[in-house]
């Protein structure tokens, strides 16, 4: 193909394109309105500065809707001048293969198609996020900038050609601009072979340890495929649900206890394998659950960083950890060990590239069962699954000894997330400003044996760039170091889910082995009262708790 005709196309605005936690969500059928995504994209190349001719990475979890979007892109991208498109085989790349591509080719940037857990399908929803030349999530001053320019949009370029065959490894061109389908995991199965020991853990496999890992229909299928069964030798069948569906078989791809019950059940059964795991739409969650044990993501976060120097790729150590602000202190006692620095950031993985980069933290994590290092910049469920499976061979120990001895060291953080999920979006945000009227009030108030410590609305100075991020949600600390904090979601597309976050420490090895909800009890009665939740979203409980 020589030289295409690009055709400026007029467009209109939509008011509705500001990026979220982690960029920009919608139901597909809002995806699908005429010029949509090719605001939105075009709304990104023209917030971008001096990408012509560079390179790009472009792949999603192959929900609904991903194959049609790829080929827009591609369109608008030639027309917009890029030199050159890597693009996953089918349309396939997971959150943390786009971010280890970009790093690996030294590209300008990359797209990622998709809404991670939320559910797909014509009915479901779709998403787009663009990821900076670090390989991470554009920081928020670069998704301010595209948000600003859809509201002014007025015109998109794109060429007339044909749809690309992205099912067909190697070369073709649109117009100047050379696209690359590439295969999807080979790059990042090569990471992963610098990071982990996989001789020890194959040694392992063969010498009978046992993984059940449940790719829920998404993306994180023929990864698990290629890395577990066929280069670590785990029993064929150890990897389920592995072919991408474009709406996940009708499930949430959401590795958590009410979305994966299944593999809870089978963790706490007889025939419990040692370890059961399962990641999220777009590769970049995880789960873990040992036999007879579940690990929260915020004490996995912990007790990664505490056994690190076992994995080949972590042996100088820790340089700092870093954690959402909701996620729960079990890091901080971790890091004050190591006598490494702890960084608390707002919620969402964008917070965390500075500090990578500037090689300040060396292991990051979210209480949302997020977790990773500095090997790229998105989280990586597949590299959570690892490193348990490495600390398994290594420690020759289970999971559910290795969860106790960490308590018993650091002591443990009981820790709960409860969500009410599609509430009306105006009760939850009347919730929230009502009680950030009384935080001031709230010092030195007693309930029961918890006396309220502080109060405040969280806001985050980064300590790279100087940037500050105001509003990131409401914290409630108690003198006993307990704590409830409260944000809304910044991901989801129907109506406001109101998340709590209720966190009890626990150092007494003797009252170490409550449930999680009996132990928190006192804490979770107040978290509706304090903040008048049933009152604000007519809801008696949670739908969701974590
Ligand atoms: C949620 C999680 C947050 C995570 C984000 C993206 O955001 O709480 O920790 O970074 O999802 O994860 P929110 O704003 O809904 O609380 V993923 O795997 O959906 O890209
Ligand atoms: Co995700």
């Amino acid at each position: 193909m020589g030289n295409l005709h690009a055709t400026t196309i007029a467009t209109t605005p939509f008011a509705d394109q500001r990026p979220g936690t982690s960029g920009l969500r919608k139901k597909v059928e809002i995806f699908k309105q005429r010029h949509y995504l090719e605001n939105f994209i075009q709304s990104i190349f023209d917030a971008l500065e001096g990408y012509q001719d560079a390179t790009f990475v472009l792949g999603g979890d192959g929900r609904y809707y991903n194959r049609e979007a790829i080929q827009k892109i591609l369109k608008i991208a030639a027309a917009n001048g890029v030199g050159r498109i890597i693009v996953g085989q089918s349309g396939i790349l997971s959150t943390p293969a786009v971010s280890a591509l970009i790093r690996s080719l030294k590209a300008f940037g990359g797209i990622v198609l998709s809404a991670s857990h939320n559910p797909g399908g014509p009915h479901g929803d779709f998403g787009i996020k663009y990821n900076v030349a670090n390989g991470g999530p554009a920081p928020e001053k670069t998704t301010e900038v595209i948000y600003r320019r859809t509201l002014e949009i007025a015109a998109f370029r794109i060429v007339e050609a044909e749809d690309v065959d992205i099912d067909r490894l190697g070369e073709t061109m649109i117009g100047a601009m050379r696209v690359d389908i590439v295969d999807s995991v080979a790059n990042y199965k090569a990471l992963m072979q610098t990071l982990f020991d996989f001789d020890r853990i194959r040694d392992a496999f063969r010498s009978g340890l046992t993984l059940k890992f449940d790719a829920m229909s998404a993306v994180t299928g023929p990864y698990a495929r290629a890395l577990f069964e066929e280069e670590l030798g785990a029993a064929p069948g150890s990897v389920i649900n592995a072919t991408p569906l474009p709406d996940f078989g009708g499930h949430h791809p959401d590795p958590n206890l009410v979305y994966a019950r299944h593999l809870y059940d089978l963790a706490m059964s007889d025939a419990a394998p040692d370890l059961c795991a399962a990641s999220d739409g777009d590769g970049d969650r995880n789960l873990i659950i040992g036999r007879g044990r579940f690990v929260t993501p915020s004490d996995g976060l912990a007790i990664l960083a505490a056994n690190a120097t076992i994995a080949p790729g972590y042996r100088k150590g820790v340089a700092g950890i870093a954690r959402s602000m909701p996620t729960s202190g079990a890091a901080d006692r971790v890091a004050e060990k190591l006598g490494a620095p702890l960084f608390e950031t707002p919620t969402g993985w964008k917070f965390f590239g500075n500090l990578l980069d500037a090689g300040l933290v060396t292991i990051c994590g979210e209480e949302s069962a997020g977790a990773g290092s500095d090997h790229l910049r998105e989280k990586d469920g597949l590299w959570a699954v690892l490193f348990w499976l490495d600390m398994l061979a290594a420690r020759k120990e289970s999971v559910d000894a290795i969860v106790r001895q960490h308590w018993t060291t650091y002591g443990r953080n009981y820790y709960s997330r409860h969500d009410y999920e599609e509430v009306a979006s105006d009760g939850a945000h009347a919730l929230i400003d009502a009680l950030r009227e009384t935080l001031p009030t709230l010092k030195g108030k007693r309930f029961g044996a918890l006396e309220i410590a502080k109060a405040d609305d969280f806001a985050y100075h980064d300590p790279v760039d100087g940037s500050d991020s105001k509003h990131q949600g409401l914290r409630v600390m108690f003198a006993d170091g307990s704590r409830i904090v409260y944000r809304l979601s910044g991901t989801g597309t129907a109506g406001a889910t109101l998340r709590v976050y209720i966190e009890r420490y626990e150092p007494d090895p003797a009252r170490q082995y409550l449930e999680t909800q009996a132990a928190l009890a006192d804490l979770i009665a107040l978290s509706r009262e304090l903040a008048a939740i049933e009152r604000y979203t007519q809801r008696g409980a949670p739908s969701v708790i974590t």
